[in-house]
């Protein structure tokens, strides 16, 4: 099937872990299925890709997943025509021959430099900048990412919010997904919490167990497998520990998954009590889960990240009571300083009541916003038109 003369390429590059491709596959589904789109995504590390969407081919030099056009992002680009839209998602390179292509196409692609995520203040000013080639006719727009007004906002389907409600409200439904992950079915009258912890290697990884071990609630932590592992292994006295296993100690119950689906993520999410989350796409799905949530952000050099990680406590914690505030923005800044988060846990713990009505406040307050792919339409949409004469 060939493409129609006018459609989107949208690049992705894989720097390491599995946030570049999720939020540029997440983006490239839904232009593809809420606006009829036709998207070519280049990506260049299709086994981190598999790792999300067990359906993808990684021997496959092109495939269709969800009618997008996947292409294995090896091989020089130099015979291939540039769409009439071209996403550089978190600030990818292009190769300079596709650069010049897009420069004798008449008229010369939309070219959009999507960004990563950020809550910090500066974000809306640098939204929709040009930024003229040096040498060509062509001209890079910034697309930011963003919680603030004036900002590109965040990617949300339109299914997202009715299908969370539809999930959470359904016990049964529940019920049947932990069993599908061979995890117990939750018993209503036990005090007994369940809390996904997705997060990267941390010194502060030992003492979250130990405190989870000693607590006078039993907690099931649910790890998929990956960074952290290593030194929960090492914390269990042992070498490794394999996809499926659950590893016990005091009153904590610690089951290893695989890696899930997207989708599936999204109702694990949904599903637990409460999420760590890292990085920039589980973060933003763990938001909308409306479920209180611990996040790990993706160091950075001369430690950028814990201004963003300041910027984002400030706009979450700003309805929160001061006492639950001071709660959240300590608990937060110790596990990403990799601090003992213990002698703050027992009181996080009482306080999930209250932050479990914040987190959904916050989750609506946020579906005010208008969503990352519609902004970006309009935006394109805007550009293509001043082109058109
Ligand atoms: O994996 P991350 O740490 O990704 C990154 C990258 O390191 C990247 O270089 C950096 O730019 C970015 O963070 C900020 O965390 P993130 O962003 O949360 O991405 C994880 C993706 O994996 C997300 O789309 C959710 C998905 N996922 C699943 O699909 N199934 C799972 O079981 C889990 C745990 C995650």
């Amino acid at each position: 099937m060939n493409l129609p003369v006018a459609h989107w390429d949208i690049f992705c590059s894989v720097v390491d872990n599995y946030g570049d491709i999720g939020v540029t596959w997440r983006l490239a589904r839904q232009l593809r299925a809420e606006f009829h789109i036709a998207v070519r995504l280049w990506v260049d590390d299709l086994r981190a890709f598999q790792h999300i969407r067990p359906e993808v081919d990684c021997a496959a030099a092109t495939q269709y997943l969800e009618g997008v056009e996947i292409w294995h992002w090896t091989t020089s680009l130099s015979l291939i025509e540039p769409g009439n839209v071209v996403i550089e998602a978190l600030a990818c390179d292009l190769p300079e021959d596709f650069i010049q292509a897009m420069a004798v196409k008449t008229p010369p692609p939309v070219w959009i430099n999507l960004e990563y995520l950020s809550a910090e203040n500066w974000v809306a000013g640098v939204h929709g900048l040009p930024s003229p080639h040096p040498r060509l006719a062509l001209t890079k727009y910034f697309f930011m990412p963003g919680y603030i007004a004036g900002s590109g906002g965040l990617t949300r389907e339109a299914w997202l919010y009715p299908g969370r409600d539809h999930f959470q409200g359904d016990a049964e439904a529940q019920n049947r997904f932990w069993s599908g992950l061979g995890l117990p079915e939750r018993n209503d009258g036990a005090r007994r919490l369940r809390i996904s912890l997705f997060s990267y290697d941390s010194a502060a990884l030992a003492g979250l167990l130990a405190i989870c071990s000693q607590g006078d609630i039993p907690i099931d932590l649910l790890v998929p497998r990956g960074l952290a592992i290593p030194q929960i292994a090492a914390w269990f006295g042992l070498a490794d520990i394999p996809e499926g296993a659950a590893m016990r100690r005091g009153h904590l119950c610690l089951y290893v998954l695989p890696m899930l689906a997207q989708d599936d993520y999204d109702r694990l999410l949904w599903a637990c009590d409460a999420n760590f989350v890292r990085g920039e796409d589980s973060f933003v799905r763990a938001q909308f889960a409306a479920r209180p949530m611990i996040w790990q952000a993706y160091r950075q050099s001369e430690d950028a990240h814990l201004d963003k990680l300041a910027a984002f406590l400030d706009l979450y914690c700003a309805d929160l009571p001061p006492v639950d505030a001071g709660l959240v923005r300590a608990l937060w800044r110790g596990w990403n300083r990799e601090e003992d988060i213990a002698p703050l846990w027992p009181d996080w713990i009482e306080a999930l009541p209250q932050l479990s009505i914040h987190a959904r406040a916050w989750a609506t307050q946020l579906a005010v916003q208008t969503d990352l792919a519609s902004n970006l339409v309009k935006f394109i949409n805007k550009l293509l038109e001043s082109r058109a004469f």
